[in-house]
């Protein structure tokens, strides 16, 4: 069969914050699955994907945290790009949109468009924060939408009714910054004439029959009201530049480039691997399937404006085959909040768990055509239910079986029953015909189920056969029921692999079965004699202790109000000797990243603390601070070093800051 040749990404996740179960059960685990997926089938599939840099996600985290844009992005695309590691995921390449091949390709694009006649120039009415003397695009303004009237709103995009929105037509706008009204100011703006594109559009999305229901919906929708020339262009500074000598101090808006990331990082990959026209391979060949797996609030961006971007140019881009969006994910009954810390954050859970388990329930658990919730509890149960018990129970009594009494070595039987072939062709069917077609339609979680079919069968048919009856009686008949159970397991481990591969990985290597393998291998091959190697745990029990641990880290450190916060009586708080100290020098504890050692003066006394700030504060800028401490703690040591007070923190998703008092008071006064 001719290969079919794929260019698979996920939405580049902005820069500005870790991955949380969210984000992965929306756009990276369904195209990670799909991915392993086709490379199974032998297909040539590259999968690219990287860290959205520009926007106002990314300055407005800078300027909060007043560092240079450039240091939120190099930090959070470390970050990411270690998640990502850590759960296994097969990237081709992971690239970031500031970098000088992104800038390049995305400036000529757009020169392409304006020259094409596709880009006109505004001059139009923006808004404008006079106190803070800067214009408001897009997230930098919040107010209420002017289509379903929810308050939230930012200036791009509403949450809850997920249209597009032009910062202007919110109601009542707000400075983030400042909080304060803005002001309407003139400015000049490059615009897409999406109107232009229209017919074009239309004929496209009309013919895309295969579509998610939820995609083509909005997308009709929104064609049908009209569609109006869009701002391309915007007054702030970080981004990439407009390439044009009359638009100083104006970057190209976020949501036009950043989908050129895809391109930009299969550039970088062609280079990276030694060939680099091999993009063009890609790009420009109409056989080549695009699949853009992305969250659902991203249609508009992925259906509209990017394949008109496409069409628009004089090289023949391929459009995109399919947009298969996921819907989204809640956790325990309440939707993810990062401003709340309502989440999951997945370097937590890495530290915790492996990579599979999680993999396992986002996928077992997939919000593929409606809303989902993530229940820690659900999670422990699942894995334990379909993995430790169905699964792992029966591989575990198939290859205990095998070593007492074959001692590992199972030979081919010369003939077989009716149930020992219906057995087969059954686990076959479920394997080659059923989870394939449903992993071809992004129908994950149906093709697990009919997976984990192919073992309770195999637990059904080793309860009938009776092997441990067979043994005595007739040895070449347990033989049998053995090899019949190995070859199922065989099978599982080739098509349960894109889900969770290192587990399979383990399972092939238990039967002495190559690393490598493909969706072919799934059919009968002879094997005189099967050889197990050694044998382990395939998959450990998730203990109660652990889940608890995970639902009290998870309230914890969320800021939703709790009914069940433990209260304490206000003689306890009164114990607490809070006070006001001052730092006089600082620093690094040695070989330790994280703790300063500090010495501070707390009224007349002088004392040392070793506080875990070094991420976030060097020596030189605490010298003279004035922080909170608790001053009657009982002096421990740390690291060889005496600390003999604890300094007070806040601390919000991986970012801490010192709590200091609002006016410069005495050190050593007490804090009531
Ligand atoms: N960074 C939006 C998001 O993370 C955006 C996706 C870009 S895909 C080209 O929700
Ligand atoms: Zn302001």
């Amino acid at each position: 069969m001719a290969k079919e040749k794929y260019l698979v990404t996920s939405a580049l996740p902005y820069a500005n914050g870790d991955l949380h179960i969210g984000h992965l059960a929306g756009a990276y685990l369904p195209a990670d699955i799909f991915v392993r997926f086709q490379k199974l089938l032998g297909n040539d599939v590259i999968y690219i994907c990287g860290t959205d840099e520009h926007g106002t996600p990314i300055s407005i985290k800078a300027d909060q945290k007043k560092v240079p844009p450039r240091k939120i992005v190099d930090k959070y695309h470390r970050r990411i790009k270690s998640v990502f590691e850590g759960l296994n995921f097969c990237f081709d390449n992971f690239s970031g949109t500031a970098r000088p091949v992104h800038y390049k390709i995305s400036q000529e694009l757009f020169t392409n468009l304006l020259k094409n006649g596709y880009i006109t120039t505004h001059t139009n009415n923006q808004l404008y924060c006079p106190n803070c003397k800067r214009f408001l695009p897009d997230r930098y303004v919040e107010g209420e939408c002017p289509f379903c009237h929810s308050i939230e709103a930012r200036g791009d995009q509403c949450d809850a009714c997920g249209k597009l929105i032009d910062a202007i037509q919110l109601i009542n706008p707000i400075c983030i910054t400042c909080g304060n009204p803005p002001v309407i100011r003139e400015t000049t703006n490059w615009f897409l004439n999406l109107p232009k594109f229209s017919d074009k559009l239309e004929k496209w999305i009309e013919s895309k029959t295969e579509w998610k229901d939820n995609v083509k919906k909005f997308i009709l929708g929104w064609l049908k009201s009209g569609l109006k020339e869009r701002a391309i262009t915007r007054d702030l500074d970080w981004g990439v530049p407009v390439p044009l000598e009359n638009a100083k101090g104006k970057v190209i808006y976020v949501w036009f480039e950043a989908p050129i990331g895809y391109i930009s990082s299969t550039i970088e990959w062609a280079e990276r691997i030694g060939q680099p026209e091999k993009w063009k391979d890609y790009w420009f060949d109409k056989n080549t399937k695009l699949i853009h797996f992305i969250g659902k609030d991203n249609i508009p961006f992925h259906t509209i404006i990017w394949p008109a971007v496409l069409m628009g140019q004089d090289d023949d881009y391929i459009l995109p085959y399919d947009v298969p969006a996921n819907e989204f994910l809640n956790l325990e009954g309440r939707r993810i909040s990062t401003s709340r810390n309502w989440a999951v954050w997945v370097n937590d859970y890495l530290e915790d768990f492996p990579a599979d388990p999680l993999r396992y329930y986002l996928a077992a658990n997939a919000p593929e055509n409606k809303d989902c919730d993530f229940v820690w509890k659900e999670f422990q149960e699942k894995y334990n239910t379909d993995l430790a018990n169905i699964l792992g129970n029966f591989a575990n009594r198939v290859f205990k079986f095998s070593k007492i009494y074959f001692d590992g070595k199972i030979c081919i039987p010369s003939t077989f029953s009716n149930l020992s072939n219906e057995t087969w062709i059954t686990a076959h069917n479920f394997a080659a015909t059923q989870a394939k077609g449903f992993y071809q339609n992004y129908k994950v979680r149906k093709a697990i189920k009919r997976i984990i079919d192919i073992a309770r069968e195999g637990n059904r048919y080793f309860d009938i056969t009776k092997p441990w009856v067979e043994i005595k009686q007739d040895k070449k008949k347990a033989e049998e029921t053995i090899f019949i159970c190995l070859e199922l397991l065989r099978m599982i481990s080739i098509v349960l692999s894109p889900v969770i591969p290192e587990s399979m990985k383990k399972l092939r290597k238990m039967m002495n079965l190559p690393d490598k393998m493909l969706w072919e291998n799934i059919k009968y091959e002879f094997r005189e004699k099967i050889v197990l190697g050694k044998i382990e745990t395939l998959f450990e029990k998730i203990q109660d202790e652990i889940i608890e641990k995970q639902i009290k880290k998870l309230k914890g450190a969320s800021n939703i109000p709790e009914k069940s916060k433990k209260l304490i009586d206000f003689e306890i708080f009164q114990k607490l000797d809070l006070r006001i100290a001052k730092i006089l020098s600082a620093e690094k504890v040695k070989n330790s990243d994280k703790l300063l050692k500090c010495q501070i003066s707390v009224g007349n006394k002088t004392k040392q603390i070793v506080a875990g700030i070094a991420e976030n504060y060097s020596p030189e800028e605490l010298i003279g601070k004035k922080i909170l401490i608790v001053d009657n703690l009982k002096p421990i040591v740390i690291r060889g070093e005496k600390s003999e007070g604890m300094l007070l923190t806040a601390e919000y998703n991986e970012e801490l800051t010192l709590l200091v008092p609002e006016s410069d008071i005495q050190d050593g006064s007490k804090v009531l």
